[in-house]
This record gives structure tokens, C-alpha cells and sequence, in this order.
């Protein structure tokens, strides 16, 4: 786990923009070898959880939340070299945000965390417009397709995307995630064959690990 304290001079250096600060912690969790998916989770996700919150209550400005997001993508790039350095094991995955949505830092994450473990991770990034991810998943024919949204009013995209996709490929497996969930819409998911909700990297890599 990371230590709180590490934790608060990381979120305060987070909102300060203070790069230099941020990229100090990273680097020194990674020299301890902190796994990838602790700094993942406990670090850049709680931070920007907590980012969301600040910006709720009007304790920061928008631009402020998008600092602190292009800083955080910016710091998962630190992060490369410990998930390049794994022998490619020949599967594919297809990670998408679904159509309106621009959430992307999850989804980068779950691409990375294929990578980290041999996989392609294909990370086709925010907002794909539903044909189009139809035509890549077409072109790349991978071994599981991952769907990402954040937001609850963004749930019947993703029944449409589900209905198409398994239209089309009836029998690639599909993981949704994201904190559209938070509130409900998992009834979904049970209309569909093949489909998995999946909440965290941990879940993730227990898939991965029986796949
Ligand atoms: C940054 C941010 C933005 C940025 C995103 C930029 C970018 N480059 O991604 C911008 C400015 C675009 C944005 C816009 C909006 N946002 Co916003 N945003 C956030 C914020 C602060 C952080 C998001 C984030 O990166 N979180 C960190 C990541 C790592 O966490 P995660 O997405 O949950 O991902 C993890 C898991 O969920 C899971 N997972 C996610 N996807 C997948 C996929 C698969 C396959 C699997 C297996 C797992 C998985 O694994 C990940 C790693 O553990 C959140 C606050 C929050 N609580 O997250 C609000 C938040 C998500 N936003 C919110 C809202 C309301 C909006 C707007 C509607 C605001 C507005 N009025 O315009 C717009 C909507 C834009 C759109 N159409 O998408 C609400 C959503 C409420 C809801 N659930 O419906 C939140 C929760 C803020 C809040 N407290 O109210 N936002």
C-alpha cells in the first residue's frame, strides 16, 4: 500500500501543477518497485477521485481538474518501461471509451495493464464512434474487446454497443468497466452472453491470469 503521507504531498503537488514534485514521487515509487497497478490505483486513481470531489465542491477550478489530468497522463508514460519489458505472448486486446464519452484515463490504464502482461493492448482512446470501433475490432480481430464509461447517462450507448458488437462477433468475450456502475445499471451486462462487469485492475488480472 502507499503510505498516506506520500500519498497527501503527491495530491497536493497534483493540484499545486507542481510536475517536478510529482514526477519525483512516481519515479522513486517505481525505483522501490511498487507494482505498476498499486500506483495505478492507490496513487493516480485515488488522486483524481479526489480531484472530482475538490471539483464538486467548488474547492478547484475546471482547469485545474484538467491540469491534474494531463499531468496524471503524462506521469502513467513513467511507467513504460516496466510494462514493455514483458515477452509479447501473441493475444490482443481492443480497449475503448464508448460514444460520448471522454473519460479516458481508466481505459488507458486497463490497455496498460494488458501490455504489462504480454498482451497487444490496443487503446483507441475517448469517445469511438460505434461504427468505427466495429470496423477496427474487424481489422484486428482481437481476443477480447474492453468497454469503458463513466457516466450513468451514458448506459443506453452502451446497450446499443453491446447489442452491435455482439451482432458482429458473436462469441469475442467483451469486459465493461467504469464508474457508470457506481449508482446501478449492472442489469445490463446479464442481457448480454460473453460480457463481464469488472470493477478494478485487480479483477482484471485475475482474467487475464485464467486467459
Ligand atoms: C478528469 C475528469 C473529466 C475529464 C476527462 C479527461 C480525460 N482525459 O479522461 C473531462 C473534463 C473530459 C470530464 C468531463 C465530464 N465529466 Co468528468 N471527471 C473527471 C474525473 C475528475 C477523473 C476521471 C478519472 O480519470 N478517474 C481516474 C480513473 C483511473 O478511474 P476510473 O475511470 O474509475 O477507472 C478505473 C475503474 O473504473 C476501472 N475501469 C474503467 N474503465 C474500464 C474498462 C474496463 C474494460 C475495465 C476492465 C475496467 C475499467 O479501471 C480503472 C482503473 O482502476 C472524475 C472524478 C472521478 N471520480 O473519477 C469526473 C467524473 C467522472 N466526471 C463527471 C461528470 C459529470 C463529467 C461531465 C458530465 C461534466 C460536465 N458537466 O460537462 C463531463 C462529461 C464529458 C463526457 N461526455 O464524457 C462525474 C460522473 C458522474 C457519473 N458517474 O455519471 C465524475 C465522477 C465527477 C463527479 N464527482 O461528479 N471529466
Amino acid at each position: 500500500m502507499i503510505d498516506d503521507t506520500i500519498y497527501e504531498k503527491y495530491f497536493k503537488s497534483l493540484i499545486k501543477g507542481a510536475r517536478y514534485d510529482c514526477i519525483a514521487i512516481v519515479d522513486n515509487l517505481i525505483k522501490q518497485n511498487v507494482a505498476v497497478d498499486e500506483i495505478y490505483t492507490h496513487l493516480f486513481q485515488r488522486a483524481l477521485y479526489q480531484v472530482g470531489e475538490y471539483w464538486e465542491m467548488n474547492k478547484i477550478s475546471v482547469a485545474t481538474e484538467h491540469m491534474a489530468t494531463a499531468l496524471t497522463e503524462t506521469l502513467m508514460i513513467r511507467m513504460q518501461p516496466k510494462l514493455f519489458s514483458t515477452e509479447r505472448i501473441g493475444k490482443k486486446s481492443v480497449i475503448a471509451c464508448i460514444a460520448n464519452e471522454y473519460h479516458q484515463v481508466g481505459a488507458k490504464m486497463i490497455a496498460d495493464i494488458f501490455e504489462m502482461n504480454g498482451w497487444d493492448g490496443y487503446f483507441v482512446g475517448a469517445n469511438t464512434p460505434l461504427s468505427e470501433l466495429i470496423r477496427f475490432i474487424d481489422e484486428q480481430k482481437p481476443d477480447v474487446t474492453g468497454l469503458s464509461l463513466s457516466l450513468y447517462f451514458n448506459l443506453p450507448e452502451l446497450t446499443k454497443t453491446l447489442d452491435q458488437l455482439q451482432n458482429a462477433f458473436p462469441d469475442m468475450p467483451i469486459l465493461v468497466g467504469g464508474q457508470a456502475f457506481r449508482w446501478g445499471g449492472t442489469e445490463i451486462i446479464d442481457q448480454f452472453k460473453n460480457v463481464e462487469l469488472m470493477s478494478d485492475i485487480r479483477t482484471l488480472q485475475k482474467f487475464i491470469n485464467q486467459n
